[in-house]
């Protein structure tokens, strides 16, 4: 099995924590985003729209995150050896599809310095330009990557747009924040899929150095929080790339390459 993802991607992030928490074996190979690697021709040709993460399994490939954490629950039933096998329950299901729903691209890049943002924009849409090159069959579906990095900046300049993505973000975790005040994790008194769900984004806000807006001043996701990070698989798949000067490094790493590259006008 074969996952291609990145430590900053949060809906990788969901899928690694899920594998984690299963103890699956598989392949993992990081494809960055940022610095356009998800545009590769090999990569591209597998899959048109460039996002991550894929789950491979031999001709097997999935790219719906919940789709991929589902197909985890039964491989990790089927080598436990459970005939068995119980699925989500409703609720689990439910919130899995919740937190899914809000869209952390807009929310993200908008707390992304201005200047930053747009080097990371201008350099992704060259690397687009440079793969179209190398493999003109594939032209459509690049020309629509285009196409939605221009809209992506265009919406970003439309207040709207941000106002309608942080009200979605308030109502989420004003209804994790009364759930978990009736239960230890999301659904239930176990952690199960909606947790694997959830972790990613609260580390987002927090790597967004937006913890006091957002965590802080609700008491029990504050504790949930607290209690999640001491989990090893949140340390294998978030901690160790984002605490203390490792975060520092992670981002450092993929800002040299981008430097350097558009330095050398390598695409
Ligand atoms: N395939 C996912 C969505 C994945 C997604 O939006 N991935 C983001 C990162 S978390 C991405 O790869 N963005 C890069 C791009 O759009 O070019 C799903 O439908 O569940």
């Amino acid at each position: 099995m074969q996952l291609y993802h990145h430590p900053y991607s949060l809906d990788s992030q969901k899928v690694r924590l899920a594998l984690e928490e299963r103890q699956i074996d598989y392949t993992s190979y990081h494809i960055n985003p940022i610095t356009g690697k998800n545009m590769d021709v090999s990569f591209f040709r597998m899959n048109p729209t460039a996002k991550l993460p894929v789950f491979q399994n031999g001709s097997h490939i999935i790219f719906n995150t919940i789709e991929i954490i589902q197909y985890i629950e039964r491989i990790a039933a089927v080598s436990s050896g459970g005939e068995n096998f119980i699925p989500s329950s409703s609720e689990v299901l439910e919130w899995m599809r919740k937190i899914q729903e809000w869209n952390p691209k807009y929310f993200t890049l908008a707390h992304v310095p201005v200047n930053y943002r747009l080097f990371v924009s201008k350099f992704i849409r060259r690397v687009i330009i440079a793969r179209m090159a190398e493999a003109p069959d594939l032209a459509t579906s690049y020309h629509s990557k285009l196409r939605t990095a221009y809209e992506t900046e265009e919406k970003l300049r439309n207040a709207e747009v941000l106002k309608r993505s942080e009200e979605h973000l308030v109502k989420l975790l004003d209804e994790v924040e009364t759930k978990l005040s009736a239960t230890l994790y999301l659904a239930g008194e176990e952690f199960n899929l909606a947790d694997v769900m959830l972790i990613p984004l609260l580390a987002r806000l927090v790597l967004l150095k937006l913890e006091d807006k957002y965590i802080n001043n609700r008491p029990r996701i504050l504790e949930y929080w607290h209690l999640v990070q001491q989990r090893a698989s949140y340390k294998k798949v978030i901690g160790m790339y984002f605490s203390g000067w490792r975060k520092q490094k992670t981002l450092v790493k993929t800002w040299c390459f981008l430097r350097f590259r558009s330095l050398l006008k390598r695409y």
